[in-house]
């Protein structure tokens, strides 16, 4: 079990954009093992590698709560090589949005309510598949992370302004 260090923000390395993964290999399924030991330690729901310092356009993302009869966590742990969003509904939708890079900050943040994605699964196979709820929400938030984008980015000034100052605060007391 590899759990990584996630960058949180000021980091500037969460503003980089990633590359393209040109070929699915050994190395490719080792990051996205590591990426999931990191974000179930994290208790996350999603992670792109740009969190961990690893500009490459990887994500993983697992929605599945709950825990079977012998209290184990059930788990759905799916990946994503190169995903690419290639429509987007007019229709929006609001989720109050965390992340893992800003941390116990939560913030209203609005994007549209569907989208079509398609992707390389660990084998290197391509998908697409169209996207609603809170996997929509999650795909969407993973891939703006690969182009350096977070989520207070699509909320007011003054909002971003009081949770950068907040974690910033928070990480002077610890
Ligand atoms: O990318 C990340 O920083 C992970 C982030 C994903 C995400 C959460 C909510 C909306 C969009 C994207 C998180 O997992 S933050 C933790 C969190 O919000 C959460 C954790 C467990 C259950 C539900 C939410
Ligand atoms: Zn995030």
């Amino acid at each position: 079990m590899t759990v990584m260090t996630i960058l949180e923000i000021p980091d500037s390395g969460l503003r980089e954009v990633a590359e393209p993964v040109a070929h699915v290999t050994d190395e490719t399924r080792t990051l996205i093992d590591s990426m999931f030991d990191t974000m179930y330690a994290a208790r996350g729901i999603g992670l792109a590698a740009t969190q961990v310092g690893v500009h490459s356009r990887v994500v993983v993302i697992d929605l599945q709560e709950g825990e079977d009869e012998d209290g184990k966590p059930v788990r759905d742990p799916k990946a994503f090589v190169n995903p690419e969003l290639v429509w987007q509904s007019e229709e929006l939708s609001r989720y109050n949005e965390g992340c893992l890079s800003i941390p116990e900050q939560y913030a209203e943040v609005e994007r549209p309510a569907r989208c079509r994605v398609t992707w390389l699964d660990r084998d290197g196979a391509a998908h697409e598949e169209e996207m609603d709820g809170l996997l929509a929400t999650c795909m969407q938030h993973e891939i703006d992370h690969l182009n350096g984008v977070l989520f207070i980015d699509h909320i007011s000034r003054l909002k971003r302004d009081m949770i950068v100052k907040k974690v910033a605060k928070a990480r002077r007391a610890a």
